[in-house]
């Protein structure tokens, strides 16, 4: 396979099991692989991230760009455009991968007037749909970039200015647009600079007010050009505002229970924000799948010595078996996917380093699928668990949950037995058990 941007690899990337020694080829991501009743691109519907694959250049607070990008040479920005939508397509087919993930700036260059980034978007989107007819690379979610640009700097749909809320609003419904166009899949509202520094300056309250809205106007939109996309949140507690509204799974599904939006929002869990919540990857996954409100994944890990959004590629048998315990549990994402919103470190100059990074990451949910799908099916904690809870299946356990008894009645029972025995929870026996299988 030929190419104009990714010479150094030629041919699709493909399958070599787990003892092949080449370092550009799968060796657990065999994707017609059959696990459980799907195969295994079915279950784990990997998606590139536009922003950090095609638009990352390495640079940092304290350095600039460190990639030298082939798709970045063209002076002209549409032209730049254009290239790097020809690159993003070449790479998806290398690597053998279905679906991507965009903002409305990664794809297509802000203008002069708002009027003028409107027409760059529908120029680009007009390409992407080209491609993806060529290829059958789908879109797993668009989204609309409500943090670069200085006038969001006091958030977007919570800023304090209603004509900066309204050019947000204005975004938003484009965005949707473009999603829709390109048969996008979700649609993600990740609350970037929707937040705040300090209440010195801040009506906490108005602030959430009007970003209910600004979602009621989004779901009344879609509802009316019938985009039948799921719409996703993404929590995260901060960065790169101090306070963020969506903080994490619980405070944004009580957020939409608050302002009665439950019903048009499902959940796009990222492995790195759930750290920096302070909870591990699969504490937000089971949050947002218990409420059935797990919809999609941004695949990614944190470094815990860190302490910041280091978006990085998953390496962690541990997160990904435990991530995939959830998901299958609840008969997969739907919808949604695994985007891998991660970048190659700043020293990964190459673009080859893109192949490695995004192979290491579908192996590694390869692996994580195969392990939980082995756990499921011989109920190696599912046996426990139902078990630690057995006692209410029957006696004073049934009565308690059906309801049908209270205070005084409970009062009564209870002074009729012995003291309640206290039972292990096995939590070594059990650790052993997922150590068995990896
Ligand atoms: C930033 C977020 C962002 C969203 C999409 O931290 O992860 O990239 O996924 O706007
Ligand atoms: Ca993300
Ligand atoms: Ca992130």
């Amino acid at each position: 396979m030929s190419g104009r941007f990714f010479t150094k690899v030629q041919s699709p990337i493909s399958f070599e099991g787990k003892n092949s020694k080449n370092p550009l080829a799968f060796k657990y991501f065999n994707k017609d692989q059959r696990v459980g009743s799907k195969t295994m691109s079915e279950h784990l519907r990997f998606s590139v991230a536009y922003w950090h694959t095609l638009m990352g250049t390495g640079s940092d607070m304290f350095g600039s760009a460190s990639f030298k990008r082939e798709w970045h040479k063209a002076t002209d920005p549409m032209d730049r455009a254009k290239e790097t939508m020809e690159a993003a397509f070449e790479f998806f087919q290398k690597l053998g991968i279905e679906y991507y993930c965009f903002h409305d700036r990664d794809i297509a260059p802000e203008g002069d007037t708002f009027t003028e980034s409107c027409k760059n978007l529908e120029t680009i989107v007009e390409l992407a749909k080209t491609l993806q007819k060529q290829t059958g690379v789908k879109l797993l979610w668009g989204t609309a970039n409500l943090f670069s640009n200085p006038m969001y700097a006091q958030g977007a749909g919570t800023s304090p200015n209603a004509h900066v809320m309204a050019h947000a609003a204005a975004q938003v419904k484009n965005a949707i647009d473009a999603t829709n166009e390109l048969g996008g899949e979700n649609y993600v509202f990740w609350g970037g600079r929707e937040g705040y520094e300090t209440l010195l300056n801040t009506d906490l309250k108005k602030e959430q007010e009007h970003i209910a809205r600004f979602l009621h106007m989004a779901v009344d939109y879609k509802r009316k050009i019938g985009f039948d996309g799921q719409f996703l949140i993404e929590p995260k507690p901060a960065e790169p505002s101090k306070h963020q509204y969506d903080f994490d799974a619980a405070t944004t599904l009580s957020f939409l229970t608050e302002y009665d939006l439950l019903d048009h929002f499902k959940l796009n869990i990222e492995a790195n924000h759930a750290t920096l919540a302070g909870h591990t990857f699969e504490h937000e996954l089971a949050v947002a799948s218990a409420a059935g409100k797990l919809g999609s994944v941004d695949a990614n890990r944190g470094d815990l010595l860190l302490g910041w959004d280091t978006d990085q590629f998953p390496t962690n048998i541990y997160d990904t078996t435990f991530a995939m315990l959830i998901i299958l549990n609840q008969q997969g994402l739907g919808k949604g996917g695994l985007n891998f919103d991660a970048k190659p470190r700043r020293s990964s100059t190459d673009p080859t380093d893109l192949f490695h990074a995004h192979i290491g990451g579908m192996d590694m949910f390869a692996r994580g699928l195969l392990i939980a799908n082995a756990i499921i099916e011989d109920k190696a904690l599912s046996g426990f668990i139902a078990e630690r809870y057995g006692s209410f299946n029957s006696g004073i356990g049934a009565q308690i949950v059906s309801g049908q008894i209270g205070l005084e009645g409970i009062d009564e029972w209870v002074r009729t037995q012995p003291a309640p025995v206290l039972q292990s929870g096995r939590q070594e026996m059990l650790e052993n058990i997922i150590n068995s299988y990896i």
